[in-house]
């Protein structure tokens, strides 16, 4: 099988989330999506983001990324995926290069499962089927408190048992503690409660903020400090019983070895864009479980349900639904698990709808 063709476009949806009911979500988010073909007719599907200003330059990236590959074997994917590193040369490691490299190898992964007729889960381990997963992007911090008193609730009744918000911007400790309260008494003691702090506070912050949310019973705290203060981070993470979470704003495998070795993190957070696509999910997937840490993911729940459920080290997969719509049909949720879906590779389809409403380049 070779690759013969490859297919990028731009979409720009509303910046809404379904899981947020009343709020009025100005705004739009671009997506660089990928279609990439082969000579028997095998279409893998990608996706990537994070290219702000720079989304033209994103999908440039992956169309002159693709280019390079015409013509070969889609199935080895690590052999095409260092041909691709060495071609962008010193565009790497980070950035945009990764964004646009993450894309091309999901869509070599779509096309492995497909062509193996099996489900990318399966492929890359086949722990199970199915597992956790928890609402994110419902509980901001911009939501006043008594929208987060009713939203807890809310997500409870949709049947999540497993719910993110975020501090960070409030005025006092007091403040930043009394939604915490809030929301813990809306959903009770038996659901799971995050706490996403996005590298707002400073070490001591997080070390006096987060002593005082301890009786609170937080299922972690997530990136407290700047994501690269590794040895502060650290500092927090031995001062506080609650687990600390970070991992997301890292570029490939590399820091979380620093993370891992400084004792930085409890949990260990994988953006599958940031980190250079599946391939380099399981590397650090596979690093995590050597140093006896849980894996959660990040973002894109249709792709990491995959990611997640093939690995015996997997907590939970963030629910965002940013990127639904881009798909005819995505993952089922059922008694707060998100379910593998059974199709050869992703098992997705993009939304010829969602094509003709939101493409833009
Ligand atoms: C987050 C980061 C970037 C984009 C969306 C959401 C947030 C999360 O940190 O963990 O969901
Ligand atoms: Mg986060």
């Amino acid at each position: 099988m070779k690759i013969s063709h490859a297919r990028t476009r731009v979409l720009r949806t509303p910046a809404d989330n379904p899981l947020v009911v009343g709020i009025p979500q100005p705004g739009t988010r671009e997506f660089v999506t990928l279609e990439l073909d082969t000579d028997e007719g095998i279409q893998g599907v990608g996706v990537t983001f994070f290219g702000g200003a720079l989304t033209q330059a994103l999908k440039q990236a992956v169309d002159d990324l693709a280019a390079l590959i015409i013509g070969d074997d889609p199935m080895l994917v690590e052999a095409i995926t260092a041909k691709l590193r060495r071609a962008a040369a010193s565009a790497g490691p980070g950035g945009v290069f990764t964004l646009a490299l993450s894309a091309i190898d999901i869509a070599l992964w779509d096309i492995k499962g497909k062509a193996l007729n099996q489900p990318v889960s399966a492929l890359l381990g086949g722990y199970r089927d199915r597992m956790p997963t928890y609402a994110s992007g419902a509980l901001m911090r911009p939501f006043n408190i008594e929208y987060l008193a009713e939203a807890g609730p809310r997500l409870v009744g949709m049947g999540f048992r497993q719910m993110k918000t975020q501090l960070g911007a409030e005025p006092s400790v007091a403040k930043a503690v009394e939604r915490i309260k809030v929301l813990r008494e809306g959903i009770g003691d038996d659901i799971d409660l995050m706490c996403d702090i996005n590298q707002l506070w400073s070490v001591n912050q997080a070390i006096d903020i987060g002593t005082r949310l301890e009786d609170y019973h937080l299922f972690w705290l997530e990136d407290v400090v700047a994501h690269d203060d590794y040895q502060g981070l650290a500092r927090v993470a031995d001062a506080l019983t609650t687990p600390i979470a970070a991992g997301e704003y890292v570029y490939g495998i590399v820091p979380f070895r620093n993370m891992v070795e400084h004792r930085s993190i409890d949990i260990v957070m994988v953006d599958v864009l940031r980190v250079g696509g599946i391939t380099q999910f399981r590397k650090v997937a596979g690093m995590a479980e050597a140093f006896n840490l849980p894996v959660v993911s990040h973002l894109v729940p249709e792709i990491q349900v995959h990611t997640m459920t093939a690995i015996p080290n997997g907590l939970t997969v963030e629910y965002m639904p940013w990127t639904l719509r881009l798909w005819e049909e995505t993952p089922a949720i059922e008694d707060g698990q998100i379910v593998v879906p059974q199709k050869p590779g992703l098992g997705l389809q993009f939304s010829q709808d969602a094509f003709r409403q939101y493409q833009i380049g």
